[in-house]
């Protein structure tokens, strides 16, 4: 496998609204995702910038701040430490977990808006809004509550319904009322900024045609959007809580998603900065990783790009991985009502890397919705991690514990099920890491699961305990294996990883390990590993039967 040796990599995940926890579905479509990805690039020795930031501004979050009494940015600092510790709880660690709040994007954002007008591509429009005369505010998106125009649904917000889950314009929902007052707005002139996203249709449609990493099905419909005629987009917001918009006289701010995406690059500068690397040429000699779900493909296929090819400076995504929803037992997801699971929730029960290893196995690397499933969830931590994987690591270990006290055999000459094993030991890293290098971790983390089958198979066969002389190939090859897995598994299983790395006893941590080093024998003859404990234990049916009760209790009465 060609090594990265150096060579420069972004990677991004998309960045969470600072106003609720981190969704399991974000974490299934993006967080994880690109965690994985991130780790394999490191072990196999990438220059790597690595981050995420909360998404603070916006009228949700003036709303939520307003209605808890907090100013908004007492609010999102809240939301961004416990956004960070959750991601952290499940080894997710960022170069920077920053904020599109900081300094430096802000400013980085109205440098955007001044290139971007300076070179043509804004314009100023003036717009009716929804206006409180007792508030004295204009009414932006969430401002304005109503009725749903579809299904009739009380007191919905202007851009979509709870109830039916369709989108609307603000104009469109019944019985608009202000969301602060409860008064009836009127309707007022506003100057607003333009973005002309119409004049990149041509440039959007070559990028997109002429990128081949870009996932094929994603890529169709966006290109549709584009001979369908794109939009100018409207990048005004008449809130204080934004980029203030870098105009004198203007007291209005950047819609929240003109700066959010400029928080990939402002972050990754600042890391680059602290690291005294040049941030500009660093980027644009880098691959550049953006992953996310597909609910906002439109805003990186579209605005995104179309915003740097407008400033010109800073280069275009190389991949934009895509994910889609996930379910829960074939429904969507309701914090509202109970049909959820928080990450926070899940750690009561379960250890992180059973979280990471599911949501890694059941997860595509395409748009399909994907099914959190708590039997499934029990079927493939038994099956695969504890009796496939957990089972071949653990009989050699103890193996090698109680008939060898603990010190790796010298293999003797050996025979030809043993060279089988070895190769297969030797192309390991290439056969999980091809499949990383695409980010098609599902498989990549099957290859792994395979390659463990065929180690119990191998030790099946060769029975150790039936045969002193041929066990000490078996026991040394297999040790070897098990090294193999616990670097092939970093990516997935960060901490069953490092503990296993821990019991065989390796030197410095698995997370500093390299990857060729799966498939490079690393432990010698003679070596002693460490006092084997059980790495995964299995999940028993009381506690998927205590899961599925709390999910029952939110069904509406009758459904099952
Ligand atoms: N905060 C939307 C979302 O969480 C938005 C993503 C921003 S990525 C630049 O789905
Ligand atoms: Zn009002």
């Amino acid at each position: 496998m060609v090594e990265l040796d150096g060579e420069k990599i972004v990677v991004t995940a998309a960045l969470p609204y600072a106003n609720g926890e981190i969704h399991l579905g974000g974490f299934a479509s993006t967080y994880l995702p690109a965690d994985v990805f991130a780790r394999f690039c490191k072990l196999r020795g990438a220059d790597l910038v690595y981050v995420c930031a909360t998404d603070d501004f916006g009228t949700p979050i003036m709303v939520e701040a307003e209605k808890e009494g907090k100013s908004p940015r007492e609010y999102v600092e809240f939301w961004n430490k416990r956004d960070k510790e959750d991601l952290e709880a499940f080894e997710i660690r960022y170069d920077l977990f920053y904020k599109t709040s900081s300094e430096e994007n802000v400013k980085f954002a109205q440098y955007f808006f001044k290139r971007l007008q300076e070179n043509g591509f804004i314009y100023k429009r003036s717009v009716l809004q929804p206006y409180c005369e007792k508030d004295k505010k204009y009414l932006p998106d969430r401002y304005v509550r109503g009725d749903c125009p579809f299904c009739g649904a009380k007191d919905q917000y202007s851009d979509g319904c709870e109830r039916c889950g369709r989108t609307f314009e603000p104009g469109e929902v019944l019985n608009p009322h202000c969301a602060i007052c409860g008064g009836v707005p009127v309707t007022r002139e506003s100057e607003h900024y333009y973005f002309r996203l119409s004049a990149f249709s041509g440039k959007l449609e070559d990028w997109l045609k002429g990128n081949k990493n870009l996932q094929a099905e994603v890529k169709n419909y966006v290109l549709k959007w584009i001979s369908d005629g794109l939009k100018d987009w409207d990048i005004t917001r008449d809130i204080p809580w934004g980029v203030p918009i870098p105009v004198e006289g203007a007291n209005a701010s950047l819609y929240l998603w003109f700066d959010n995406h400029l928080c990939y690059i402002s972050t990754a500068l600042k890391v680059l900065s602290q690291r005294s690397v040049d941030g500009k040429e660093f980027w644009n000699g880098a691959k550049i990783f953006h992953f996310i779900g597909k609910d906002i493909v439109y805003h990186h296929y579209l605005f995104l790009p179309a915003m740097r090819l407008g400033v010109g400076e800073y280069k275009l995504p190389d991949y934009i991985p895509t994910r889609g929803h996930l379910m829960l037992h074939g429904r969507k997801f309701s914090k509202s009502r109970k049909w959820y699971i928080s990450l926070r929730e899940f750690l009561e029960s379960f250890p992180p890397d059973y979280l990471r290893y599911y949501l890694c196995a059941i997860t595509p690397c395409s748009q399909s919705d994907v099914n959190f499933d708590w039997d499934d969830f029990q079927s493939r931590i038994n099956n695969e991690l504890v009796a496939t994987i957990g089972n071949f690591v653990h009989r050699t270990l103890t193996f090698i514990d109680s008939k060898f006290g603990g010190t790796v055999p010298h293999p003797a000459v050996l025979g030809p099920e043993d060279k089988e094993f070895e190769s297969s030991i030797l192309g390991a890293a290439e056969r999980v890491g091809g499949k990383l290098r695409e980010v098609e971790i599902d498989r990549a983390l099957k290859a792994v699961l395979d390659f463990a089958g065929s180690c119990n198979q191998y030790f099946q066969k060769k029975k150790p305990w039936a045969d002193a002389e041929s066990a000490k190939s078996c026991l040394y090859l297999s040790v070897n294996a098990v090294a193999a897995l616990a670097i092939l598994l970093e990516p997935f299983l960060p901490n069953s990883a490092e503990a296993l790395w821990r019991q065989l006893n390796l030197p410095s941590s698995v997370h500093e390990a390299r990857w060729e080093e799966a498939s490079r024998f690393v432990v010698e003859p003679g070596h002693k590993i460490r006092k084997p404990e059980i790495l995964f234990r299995k999940v028993e049916d009381g506690e998927i039967r205590r899961q599925k009760e709390k999910l029952l209790k939110a069904l509406p009465s009758g459904e099952t």
